[in-house]
């Protein structure tokens, strides 16, 4: 492996996959210590640098190819475009749905009791798609946090957001009607092809992975 060329992955900073990714990656015998503050680690013993951002940033730095090789949610890269990125490994963790839900009071035959309602959500392309597909005529709202309270303040009459136990749903008086995506974190890349050298590296990591797949889902550590 030529010694001067590394592959850059960016993962999240801080949030729910963090954890699961510095430990996905410590699992594969990387070893680096993320700092609270630091944004960047060049590791040691394997040709990889790891950038620690926002995860709503991962899809645009890959596309931009500041970066080559990315964890991220099935949710924010479909959000961001679909056709990008190639997903190389779903990794099992970060899983949730992206769910339509109304209030408990309101009346819901089926989806096309949808129609004209105005409908709250940080995910405006992946719901648009979804009433397209379903020639649904719906007002979207967007918004970017606390998507959950918005029938509450009269703003929407449904709200399309992440859940995974739904305990948030029920906690605001919402009942969960329609799932318009699974979703879980992927090791991603983005559609152009990398060098050789590059690929040889991601070949080495998909290894790792595949190992570790087979050896219980990243329970044995190993030295990669
Ligand atoms: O700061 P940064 O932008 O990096 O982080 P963030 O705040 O945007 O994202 P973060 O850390 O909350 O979530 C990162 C990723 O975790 C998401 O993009 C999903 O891929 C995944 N994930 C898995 C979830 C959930 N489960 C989840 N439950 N992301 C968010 N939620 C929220 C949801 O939005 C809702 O408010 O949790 C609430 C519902 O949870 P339940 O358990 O009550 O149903
Ligand atoms: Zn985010």
């Amino acid at each position: 492996m030529q010694p001067n060329v590394r592959l850059t992955l960016a993962i999240q900073k801080n949030g729910r996959l963090s954890n699961d990714s510095i430990a996905l990656l410590q699992n594969l015998g990387l070893t680096f210590l993320p700092s609270k503050s630091s944004l960047y680690c060049s590791l040691e013993n394997f040709p990889l640098d790891i950038l620690f951002v926002r995860d709503d940033d991962i899809p645009a730095l890959i596309k931009d190819k500041a970066c080559d090789l990315g964890i991220v949610g099935e949710n924010v890269l479909y959000e961001h475009d679909q056709n990008c990125f190639e997903i190389l490994k779903p990794l099992s963790f970060g899983c949730c749905r992206l769910s339509i839900a109304t209030p408990t009071e309101s009346t819901f035959n089926n989806i096309f009791s949808l129609e004209s309602m105005r409908i709250a959500t940080s995910y405006p392309n992946l719901l648009q798609q979804f009433l397209n597909k379903k020639s649904i005529n719906a007002k979207i709202v967007t918004i970017s946090g606390s998507v959950e309270i918005a029938p509450l303040l009269g703003i929407s009459d449904a709200i399309c957001d992440l859940v995974s136990t739904g305990k948030t749903l029920a906690e605001n008086n919402l009942i969960e009607r329609v799932t318009i995506l699974n979703s879980q974190a992927v090791l991603v890349k983005g559609k152009e092809k990398l060098s050789s050298v590059k690929n040889k590296i991601i070949e080495t990591l998909l290894g790792s992975l595949k190992y570790l797949g087979s050896t219980n889902a990243g329970v044995e550590k190993r030295s990669i």
